[in-house]
């Protein structure tokens, strides 16, 4: 009955958002079952993303970057009570240049803080004084971020977002219900007006305490858990920008936990709302009701996350091995910038991630199992207009995938070459619009297709999620190396929550 009343995919999403409870998976699967099938689709296994998790999770690698008044005070946390004239760009701030670089970096977007926690805001707004129109000098006056970056991000092919923090120790009203309504939530409607394709909206976890307060110098606190009207606000973006995920507050993505570049090598997607980040974020749980992904926030530079003098970018090898930590463990990587005073990324920095960049190119660009012949045991039943062959995951498309029938929860996949490569890194990925399922599996290679051996046998091969990068030596700090010759490759999956649904395979 139920399903003539609602579309499958409303009736998946909106079952979805249920509490915990053995009926309701219970009965959302059997509907599941009930539905018309001609493609042999396997049911998802719960909870599965937002279409807008989805491509947000596919940015995989972007830029943050924290430029502002601290920028010019030399604080990581101003206290908001900073003379707007200080702040006074010694030129023009130059969005593209920071873009630029990323892009070569080979990351696929960006995130401009455009206010931090002292409240100075980085494009001119009605909801505060404090704010770029009454700062030092013309540079300064004419400085509008969401205006510059979301332009540049346009021009340079990039996804874009901007950072907006919450707390505010400028405003006289923070703490009150005004503030929430007359500035913060005006605040983030403003900034979705600069386009309606951001990819993310990033709201700090730093939340009250001490601050000028329109110069009342206290302490104030408030309750997380309601003080920011989330509903409201994540109702009102999506309007204005429906692929827009809410970061943080906003309860659509997850902190991974540490400010370090790292993920946990077995990390679920899936989460409780009532987690404690800190405790969980890096590996998430694996019977998690929600989907809530993680995003690693780091610095590619070595002081803080607003530029600081004598400060230096880590080295191209270090930066690599965050990717390996972070992208490489089904989690996105957010990497810190920080523009100088002059409103530009320094020359060390630039040459530090245009390396980083030629490094992933060189070392993760040219896919082997592209011309492997590839195969395995089961091979889930075609259905009319879908089939489900091993091929799928060497065919470079993200829609295609391979899978076993219903109840084959093991597998072997078989990579086989004509002549020996060297090969130092496997890539997969699940099809993870169908929910993620992989829990164990192990690699082996092979220099004649005979004898095996096991590969990065000291990392948890656990969990893969929306991408898993493996080097084979298993050290993500010296992971190129010399490589193996091998002929042969094999992924040994040996469980899973549900049949296994694989839309990638890469061997570099
Ligand atoms: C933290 C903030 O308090 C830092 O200043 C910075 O913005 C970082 C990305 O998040 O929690």
């Amino acid at each position: 009955m139920l399903k003539h009343l609602l579309p499958r995919i409303g009736l998946t999403m909106s079952l979805s958002l249920l509490p915990v409870c053995f009926f309701a998976q219970t009965s959302l699967s059997l509907i599941e079952q009930s539905l018309p099938n001609p493609d042999n689709e396997p049911v998802p296994v719960h909870p599965v993303p937002h279409p807008r998790q989805l491509k947000w999770q596919e940015t995989e690698f972007y830029a943050f970057f924290h430029y502002g008044m601290n920028t010019y005070t030399g604080r990581e946390w101003g206290n908001g009570d900073e003379d707007r004239s200080i702040f006074a760009p010694t030129s023009a701030p130059n969005p593209k240049q920071w873009l630029e670089v990323a892009k070569a970096a080979g990351m696929r977007g960006g995130i401009a803080v455009v206010k931090h926690h002292d409240g100075f805001c980085l494009w001119p707004t009605e909801t505060t004084d404090h704010n770029v129109t009454n700062s030092g000098n013309d540079h300064g006056r004419q400085t509008n971020i969401p205006r510059d970056f979301a332009a540049a991000a346009k021009e340079l092919g990039l996804k874009y977002g901007f950072y907006i923090s919450p707390w505010d120790r400028n405003s006289a009203l923070y703490g009150t219900d005004r503030y929430v309504k007359e500035v913060f939530l005006r605040q983030c409607a403003e900034i979705a007006e600069y386009g309606t394709d951001q990819f993310e909206m990033w709201f700090d976890g730093a939340n009250g305490g001490n601050g000028y307060y329109g110069g009342a110098y206290d302490t104030r606190s408030i309750d997380r858990a309601t003080y920011y009207d989330v509903p409201n606000l994540r109702d009102t973006i999506h309007l204005v920008c429906p692929d827009c995920v809410m970061w943080g507050v906003g309860g659509e993505a997850r902190w991974i936990g540490n400010e370090a570049g790292w993920a946990g090598q077995t990390n679920w997607s899936t989460e409780n709302r009532d987690y404690a980040p800190e405790r969980n974020g890096m590996y998430g749980t694996e019977d998690g009701w929600f989907w809530l992904p993680g995003e690693s926030d780091a610095k590619a530079t070595n002081r803080g996350w607003f530029w600081h003098d004598g400060e230096a970018p880590h080295s191209p090898e270090r930066l690599f091995q965050m990717y390996l930590e972070t992208v490489g463990r089904n989690s996105t990587l957010i990497l810190n910038l920080p523009p100088n005073q002059a409103g530009v990324l320094p020359e060390a920095t630039v040459n530090s991630l245009v390396e980083t960049g030629n490094l992933i190119k060189q070392r993760l660009g040219k896919d082997l199992a592209a011309k492997a012949r590839v195969s395995t045991n089961y091979v889930r039943k075609a259905g009319k207009k879908r089939h489900y062959k091993a091929t799928n995951m060497t065919d470079n498309k993200k829609d295609t995938y391979w899978a076993t029938n219903d109840g084959q929860l093991s597998d072997v996949i078989t990579l086989t070459w004509k002549k020996p490569q060297t090969v130092r890194y496997v890539e997969l990925m699940e099809y993870i619009a169908k929910g993620q399922r992989i829990r164990k599996f192990y690699i082996e290679t092979s220099p004649d297709g005979v004898t095996w051996t096991r590969r990065a046998d000291n990392v948890e091969t656990t969990t893969v999620g929306y991408k898993r990068i493996i080097p084979l030596n298993g050290n993500t700090q010296a992971s190129y190396g010399d490589g193996f010759e091998v002929k042969a490759l094999r992924i040994v999956i040996e469980d899973s929550k549900a049949c296994p649904l694989i839309s990638r395979v890469a061997v570099y």
